[in-house]
């Protein structure tokens, strides 16, 4: 009996499936190489369901002999491995970037003297289209919530854009490119700024938007959405009133919090210290912590955000810090700088990283924007906040508009910059 080797995701089982499989197994015994939630997260959007729930589904479906875990997106490793006789695939990968993925799986078929059988792709199926229409039906609260904790534990590395509206959220949401071998590069989930939130409504970053007002933009945002949330709370308020929002933003359906280690009236970080703010003691903070802890799910994470560095202490008062909040059961650390220079935050990041092996750490890189992802992947980061971005390029263009208006007492001037009228009525189903 011959070794045949397919390889699927199989999130949304379809009839394309099963016609690969049909194929296949008249060839002889059927493995199905079942790519594990990593994999799939490497590449493209991460699978509705995880491994152990596709895998049960594949199993029982006729054909399949054996299913074995496929770890990367390309077949080589599997391949060199388990030496089948024939691979079997649909022949719509010989065009676009997966020609890339088809002629290095050639390669090493040959090399294990095993062959290639391109059967027709069944068409007018997309695993991608389906998996995008069932996210459009809407998420629950509680899947969107876990989300982002899948993703940092399949994925390791996660990028957030700031969202302040539901529009923005939108294009936070479907905005991607693919790379030269056909590899997704989006957004992983929203961050809801204070900076933004507060800015949006002509009000200062100082705490002033009470968690309804919050969570009544955030809920607008969710109603158009499918991605994870991470709220920026501040101070988180006075204890009597935080335990009893943290509640109020679990059910909601938040992935996560991230509060700040100040006291009294909170300015916006960046400012440093040439404003009056003031950091919380650190015992009380932990304190806080567990407050939150106790009153909240674990399926909500308090991630604890040390400020020390924005009071110019040193990267020891930041260190002892995030030991003290970890033990009051932060799920996760932010460290915040408004340096240029990331000297000091990459120092934190190393010496937190030897003591704490895999607590998710956070960083916004507003200020040190130079650094690019893959050296905060490097280091051991696993969230990045664009924390500010799409309200910032919002408002230079609203700007620009308002005066090309007025100079030119017509709106001629400034419509190559718009979105035509065509794109506005067509941006948003249902407006026809
Ligand atoms: C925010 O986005 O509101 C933040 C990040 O808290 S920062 O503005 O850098 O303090
Ligand atoms: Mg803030």
């Amino acid at each position: 009996m011959k070794k045949v080797y397919i390889a699927l995701s199989a999130d949304v089982i379809h009839h394309g499936h099963i016609n690969l499989i049909n194929n296949a197994k008249k060839y002889g015994s059927l493995i199905v190489g079942l790519l594990t939630d990593k994999a799939i997260a490497s590449f493209k959007r991460m699978p509705l369901l995880n491994y152990q729930q596709r895998k049960k589904i594949l199993e029982n479906i006729n054909g399949v002999n054996k299913i074995v875990p496929q770890n990367e997106w390309e077949y080589s490793e599997n391949l060199i491995k388990i030496r089948p006789d024939i691979m079997v695939h649909g022949d719509d990968w010989k065009f676009g970037p997966d020609r890339i993925l088809r002629d290095k799986t050639i390669k090493t078929l040959n090399k294990i003297n095993a062959k290639l059988i391109e059967i027709p792709y069944t068409k007018d199926v997309s695993s991608s289209a389906m998996q995008q229409r069932i996210y459009e039906q809407g998420i629950s609260p509680y899947n969107r919530q876990r989300l982002l904790k899948r993703l940092i534990d399949t994925k390791g590395f996660v990028r957030i854009l700031e969202t302040h509206s539901p529009l923005s959220a939108i294009i936070a949401e479907k905005t991607f490119y693919k790379n030269r071998i056909g590899k997704k590069i989006e957004f992983d989930g929203f961050w809801s700024s204070s900076l933004t939130d507060s800015t949006l409504r002509g009000q200062p970053d100082i705490e002033v938007l009470d968690i309804n007002e919050r969570l009544k933009n955030i809920n607008s945002i969710f109603d158009v959405t499918t991605k994870p949330m991470i709220v920026d709370i501040d101070t988180g308020g006075k204890n009597e009133h935080f335990q009893i929002n943290i509640k109020t933003i679990d059910r909601n359906g938040i992935s996560a919090v991230i509060m700040e280690d100040k006291k009294g009236l909170k300015k916006n970080s960046l400012f440093g210290l040439s404003v009056k703010q003031q950091q919380e003691n650190p015992l009380l903070f932990k304190k806080k912590i567990e407050l939150g802890k106790r009153n909240s799910s674990n399926n909500l994470m308090i991630i604890a955000r040390i400020e020390s560095l924005i009071f110019d202490k040193p990267i020891k008062d930041a260190l002892n810090r995030a030991d003290k909040y970890l033990q009051g059961g932060a799920d996760g650390i932010m460290i915040h700088s408004k340096d240029k220079d990331p000297k000091k935050i990459f120092k934190f990041i190393k010496m937190f990283r030897k003591k704490f092996l895999t607590t998710p750490l956070v960083v916004v890189p507003s200020s040190y924007n130079h650094v690019k992802e893959n050296t905060f992947l490097d280091l051991g980061v696993n969230v990045v906040i664009y924390a500010n971005h799409l309200l910032r390029a919002s408002y230079p263009a609203m700007r620009n508009t308002a005066m090309s208006i007025l100079k030119n007492s017509r709106s001629l001037e400034s419509d190559r910059s718009l979105l035509s009228i065509k794109e506005i009525l067509e941006l948003i189903p249902g407006t026809k």
